[in-house]
């Protein structure tokens, strides 16, 4: 299963003009990639200024557009920006989407510090059993895992049954790029949990390959790749997509169907929202 993350918080637009910013760059991203072979699409969105927003209004238009133009598992970022707070964070969830990312722990952030406190992490892991959406449990480092069992110990498992990790490495301050931390990671993980993972920068390929390699899925995109090899920036999202579903092809484990995707992820059907009287 290939997931794209086409914009992220990080990047600013004035540097990478590429990156998608706009709702019709969005949804033009999300088609492109869909056809390259991605199955989930991870939104953070930005507002007038490109800069990064956690507006409700903005948050629906865009989950609402996104349905309606592609069949993709829509999943929003509950993460958001570094200086986002808890409240709005926590509000993301109010704009219906299939999916959200739950990051499982607090760790340094370059030169910031993402916050997850263990009581907002509660809260979000109940928030979205009730609104029935699907998390995916963000591991950046290693204690990670073990607050996701701490998660599904007290709380239960999420809405769906399923768990579904993202193993990120390469922020300065959380897992190293390197095979070695991603086999660590994973091997922290619950039984049973499925699992993808996720390289910065110069960590792209060597996590890539590691997940082709240990029977994972993988997540790329301009939210975490800006550079497509030394010298050479990134063209657009779909380039990136390409390059995994061609990896993935050589490793004989083709990419994974959309269809396929949200029975493995057990995301509850909300295709008929998009008002198309297809049932
Ligand atoms: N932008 C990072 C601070 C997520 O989307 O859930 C958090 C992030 C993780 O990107
Ligand atoms: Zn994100």
């Amino acid at each position: 299963m290939i997931t794209v993350a086409p914009t992220g918080a990080e990047i600013e637009k004035s540097t990478v003009p590429a990156l998608p910013v706009t709702l019709d760059e969005l949804v033009t991203t999300a088609e492109q990639c869909a056809a390259a072979g991605a199955a989930v699409i991870h939104v953070h969105v930005r507002d007038g200024g490109a800069r990064p927003t956690l507006d409700l209004g903005r948050l629906r238009e865009t989950v609402q557009a996104l349905r309606e133009s592609t069949d993709l598992v829509v999943q929003v970022s509950t993460g958001g920006a570094v200086t986002d707070p808890e409240d709005r964070r926590l509000a993301v969830l109010e704009c219906g989407p299939d999916a959200a990312s739950l990051t499982c722990g607090t760790l340094n952030f370059g030169d910031d510090v993402f916050v997850n406190r263990w009581p907002f992490i509660v809260e979000l892991h109940r928030r979205m059993r009730e609104r029935e959406v699907v998390p995916e449990f963000e591991i950046f480092d290693l204690g990670h895992a073990a607050a996701l069992h701490r998660l599904l110990d007290t709380e239960g498992p999420p809405w769906g049954g399923r768990v579904h990790a993202d193993v990120v490495c390469g922020v300065p301050g959380g897992l190293p790029g390197t095979a070695r931390a991603v086999l660590a990671a994973v091997a922290a993980l619950p039984d049973g949990a499925t699992w993808s993972a996720t390289g910065l920068g110069r960590a792209s390929l060597p996590v890539l390959f590691t997940a082709l390699g240990a029977g994972g899925h993988v997540r790329v995109g301009m939210e975490d790749t800006v550079t497509f090899a030394v010298g050479v920036p990134v063209q657009d999202n779909a380039q990136l997509v390409v390059r995994a579903a061609d990896a993935a092809r050589l490793a004989q484990r083709p990419a994974m169907d959309i269809e396929s995707a949200r029975a493995m992820l057990g995301v509850k059907d909300r295709r008929r929202d998009r008002g198309l009287g297809d049932g």
